[in-house]
């Protein structure tokens, strides 16, 4: 018989790549879509017709229970939340209620429906729990044992819902799994991350839409891995007979900086580096156009500067590893913008 899924977050990128992947697998899926007017509903409706729609919110516990009653469902993937970093900054007080607190309204919901026993809960935690500050940071990258020291509004709330999910696990013997996902991209990547801001902006300076790019700390290193992989990786851990944490991550990391470099290669240009600071720039070698400035508007109050992953656990446990390289996935996605920013 196939299995149900209800999953928050449906109308994000996570959402979009796992509904993917569990209606090939044959699952009946349901998708939480907020608000009386959310233009993202129609994105569902017209990529992804095979979604149950059901109108709830992370911050309404009712709204929640309600979901889980209409759709019984036997696996529960909490992938919403205000997931911006740099956001995060701006409107802490609502992070901490819809990224921290949403997910003890999504445990408490699943004990008021009576599902304590049958559905098992996804929660969509990350490596910005880690934080990345220096004697925090083993040579081969953070596992699933290392010391959480959250660097942003969004990366304490995330440390909440992290620990109310440990705590349910053990207090109400719940089938719970927490993914430590490290950063994962794509074509369906919002905007306003630096990758997809990044590919986005190649293409529209190649089809002549666009002068140049800004852009804040290039030095800031991260693990990022391709967002279709990482889903594969969420619905293996609920396979499992035991509820468990995993770090999800490719195991290397590189610069914002080369993540540009990159991207520009992907349409014949590169770029060199000049000066330093918030007056450096990136000059197409060839035309010494200036494609590349700082703007310090998207520096952040505290920066994580280094993030590296060990997915050992993961790789040996649940048999997953990740496919796309880094070089394949910023190529996937100055593809899928060139073709996006033409359309
Ligand atoms: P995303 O594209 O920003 O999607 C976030 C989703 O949360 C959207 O569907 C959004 O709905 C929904 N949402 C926001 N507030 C809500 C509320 N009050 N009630 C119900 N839904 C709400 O994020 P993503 O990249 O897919 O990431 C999925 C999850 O994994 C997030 O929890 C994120 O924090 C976490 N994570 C992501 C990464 C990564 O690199 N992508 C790494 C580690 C962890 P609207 O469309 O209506 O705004
Ligand atoms: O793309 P970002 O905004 O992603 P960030 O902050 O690493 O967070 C993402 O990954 C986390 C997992 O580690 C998730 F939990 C979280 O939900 C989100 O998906 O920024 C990446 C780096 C940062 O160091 C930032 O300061 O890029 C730097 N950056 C430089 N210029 C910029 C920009 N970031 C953005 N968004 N925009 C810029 O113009």
């Amino acid at each position: 018989m196939s299995k149900t899924a209800l999953v928050t977050g449906i109308t994000g990128q996570d959402g979009r790549h796992l509904a993917e992947l569990l209606n090939e697998k044959g699952y009946k899926i349901y998708g939480i879509v907020r608000g009386q007017h959310n233009p993202k509903r129609r994105l569902v409706e017209e990529t992804m017709p095979y979604v149950n729609i059901i109108e709830a919110d992370l911050i309404d516990v009712s709204s929640l229970t309600r979901a889980l009653t209409l759709s019984d469902p036997d696996e529960f993937y909490n992938l919403a939340a205000i997931s911006h970093v740099g956001y995060s900054f701006k409107d802490p007080i609502l992070t901490a209620e819809v990224t921290g607190k949403g997910v003890l309204n999504c445990l408490e919901a699943i004990r008021l429906a009576g599902k304590e026993k049958t559905t098992k809960f996804y929660q969509a935690s990350t490596s910005e729990m880690f934080g990345g500050l220096d004697y925090n940071r083993p040579d081969k990258g953070y596992d699933e044992k290392a010391i959480f020291h959250p660097r942003s509004p969004y990366g304490v709330a995330k440390l909440y819902g992290h620990w109310i999910a440990t705590n349910y696990r053990e207090s109400y013997d719940m089938h719970i799994s927490c993914g430590i996902l490290f950063n994962h991209e794509g074509e369906y990547r919002g905007l306003e991350f630096v990758t997809r801001k990044i590919s986005n902006a190649v293409a529209r300076i190649k089809l002549g839409k666009q002068d140049h790019l800004e852009l804040g700390n290039m030095d800031a290193k991260r693990d990022w891995g391709y967002a279709g992989d990482y889903v594969e990786g969420m619905w293996r851990m609920l396979q499992q007979e035991k509820p468990d944490d995993y770090v999800l991550a490719t195991g290397e990391t590189y610069t914002v900086r080369h993540f540009v470099e990159l991207a520009f290669k992907e349409i014949g240009i590169e770029i060199v580096w000049e000066g330093s600071g918030v007056s450096e720039v990136g000059k197409d070698n060839d035309s010494g156009k200036v494609l590349v400035k700082i703007n310090p508007d998207f520096y952040r109050p505290a920066e994580v500067d280094l993030l590296l992953g060990d997915p050992s656990k993961a790789e040996k446990v649940l048999g997953w590893k990740r496919k796309v390289d880094f070089p394949g996935l910023v190529k996937k996605m100055v593809e899928y913008d060139l073709g996006f920013e033409a359309s």
